[in-house]
């Protein structure tokens, strides 16, 4: 008996929700994606190789610690849709029809080369459960009124990768290992996440995307599949959260998205290198600061402790990866050094104070406050704090750490870790610090009380007020001797 079947379009399964949606990576990205587009009317499902996330999923929990204002409530909403699914099996890629890969791309420490472990397997397992002599089989119609035009998948790289990343892996990947052809059966897009810590719901629903795809045609799937999850609001006062879905070729959509990362990366070390020649004179970099930001267009960002979290640190050394002409002076790698540099800034600050108390660095007692990378942020991805424990194990200096978002660094109040401790580094803006009394930790330090303030936390005037000394980032007011090669 023969069915007459017709080939549905893939625009047309977005449209009427019938398109299946497999999300590849159910972290920080992955898990916002899938739920919205459970919630949107798909059926979806996350993928992770990480089991225990995946059952903690399934147990209705949520593995992403940290506040996230609306994930819980979002999860809630896309289980009770009955569309929302996790597996750690890769048979689900089999008959998707649209998956969002939002695996890890690390940069490797040594060589500022991007390691595509996690995108490779996540290709090599879509490939197999995608191919079409596969797929024939699974159909094995025999009537001749089969269009036997096979399904149309597309693949959304979502996770940040190195421009020509799409063009010289994902697609002749996908293309040579699935026999599927880019524009007849595969579409390949890169919609780069430009996601926060701590605001994911808000950024993935609201902030502008850029689609990077082959063709106008595809760049319009990827945009009905996307208008799903990402709200158009064209008047928004602030342009960044107008929701648009910008379309480019895909060179252009990795260049977006890593050089405006390589961008802000540039600026914060502009500010540390700065913050860093205020301290030789003796100025206060944050009262400069404020005066050059009198200037139009001197959006001078803020000194600190480091450059930490899955994207600045890495994405300068992604869009320079390929690139074929370089500068010798490159501006961009430059900055990564230098930002690279700011923790071990901190510790020479540590040596440098304690030096000028008299205090033999044996004799130092040490609070480390801060672990994570970013204030009120469980995520610590590259913290700065864990290279400026590096230096201090390697110079014996005893150290205690705390974090309010850290399970082992929160047992105890930031009190009792800075309880007989004579000097105090605060590595991280977290609120809780911000509302700890001075006083009281004025009155459980032993002297000199010293406090270093990584991320311009305090005051001069409210620290040196309760008789403790106050160094920050950028205004240390000690008079250094000339070519000290303490900012190196
Ligand atoms: N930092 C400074 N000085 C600054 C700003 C940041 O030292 O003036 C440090 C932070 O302490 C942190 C690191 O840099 O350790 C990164 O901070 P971030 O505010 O850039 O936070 P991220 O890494 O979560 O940045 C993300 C990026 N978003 C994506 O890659 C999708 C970035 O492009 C955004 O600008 C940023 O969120 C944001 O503000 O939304």
């Amino acid at each position: 008996m023969s069915k007459f079947m017709t080939h549905e379009s893939l625009k047309s399964k977005i449209k009427n929700k019938t398109a299946k949606v497999v999300v590849v990576g159910v972290g920080y990205v992955g898990l916002p994606v899938v739920a919205l587009c459970a919630k949107a009317g798909f059926d979806s499902t996350g993928v992770d190789i990480v089991t225990s996330r995946i059952n903690k999923l399934n147990r209705g929990g949520n593995p992403i610690e940290g506040k996230e204002p609306g994930l819980d409530e979002l999860l809630a909403s896309a289980r009770k849709t009955g569309r929302l699914h996790f597996t750690s099996s890769a048979d689900v890629y089999r008959g998707a029809d649209i998956i969002v890969i939002a695996v890890e791309t690390p940069v490797e420490k040594s060589d500022h080369k991007p390691r595509y472990k996690a995108l490779h397997s996540a290709l090599n397992a879509i490939a197999e459960k995608s191919q079409i002599t596969n797929h024939k089989s699974q159909t094995n119609y025999k009537s001749s009124n089969i269009n036997n035009k096979t399904n149309e998948l597309m693949v959304v790289v979502e996770s940040t990768i190195a421009p020509g990343t799409i063009d010289g892996l994902v697609r002749p990947t996908l293309e040579r290992k699935t026999s599927r052809k880019e524009g007849n059966d595969l579409y390949v897009v890169n919609c780069p996440e430009r996601l926060m810590p701590g605001q994911l719901i808000k950024k993935i629903k609201h902030h502008s995307r850029v689609i990077g795809a082959a063709s106008p045609r595809v760049a319009d799937i990827a945009k009905t599949f996307y208008r799903n999850i990402i709200t158009h609001q064209p008047k928004h006062k602030d342009f960044q959260w107008r929701g648009e879905l910008d379309v480019a070729t895909n060179i252009e959509a990795e260049v977006v998205k890593t050089a405006e990362n390589a961008y802000r990366d540039v600026q914060i070390a502009f500010a540390n290198e700065l913050a860093w020649i205020c301290e030789g004179f003796g100025a206060d970099f944050w009262h400069v600061r404020e005066l050059i930001r009198k200037s139009p267009n001197r959006d001078v960002h803020e000194a600190g402790a480091g450059v930490g979290g899955h994207c600045i640190p890495k994405d300068s050394w992604l869009l320079l990866a390929n690139a074929k002409n370089q500068h010798k002076n490159s501006v961009i790698a430059g900055a990564r050094y230098l930002n690279d540099d700011a923790p071990k800034h901190v510790f020479n600050l540590i040596k440098l104070v304690a030096k000028k108390n008299n205090i033999a660095t044996n004799e130092i007692k040490l609070a480390v406050m801060g672990y994570s990378y970013l204030q009120d942020s469980d995520d610590t991805r590259n913290s700065p704090t864990e290279e400026l424990t590096g230096h201090l194990k390697k110079s014996k200096i005893k150290y205690r750490l705390h974090d309010p978002y850290i399970d082992d660094l929160k047992k105890k109040s930031p009190q009792s870790i800075v309880r007989g401790a004579n000097m105090v580094v605060f590595m991280v803006a977290h609120s809780q610090y911000r509302e700890l009394s001075i006083k009281n930790i004025a009155g459980v330090m032993v002297k000199p009380k010293i406090i270093i303030d990584g991320r311009n936390i305090f005051s001069r005037k409210d620290i040196e007020k309760v008789g403790m000394q106050y160094f920050s980032i950028g205004d240390i007011k000690i008079n250094l001797p000339n070519k000290s090669n303490y900012s190196n």
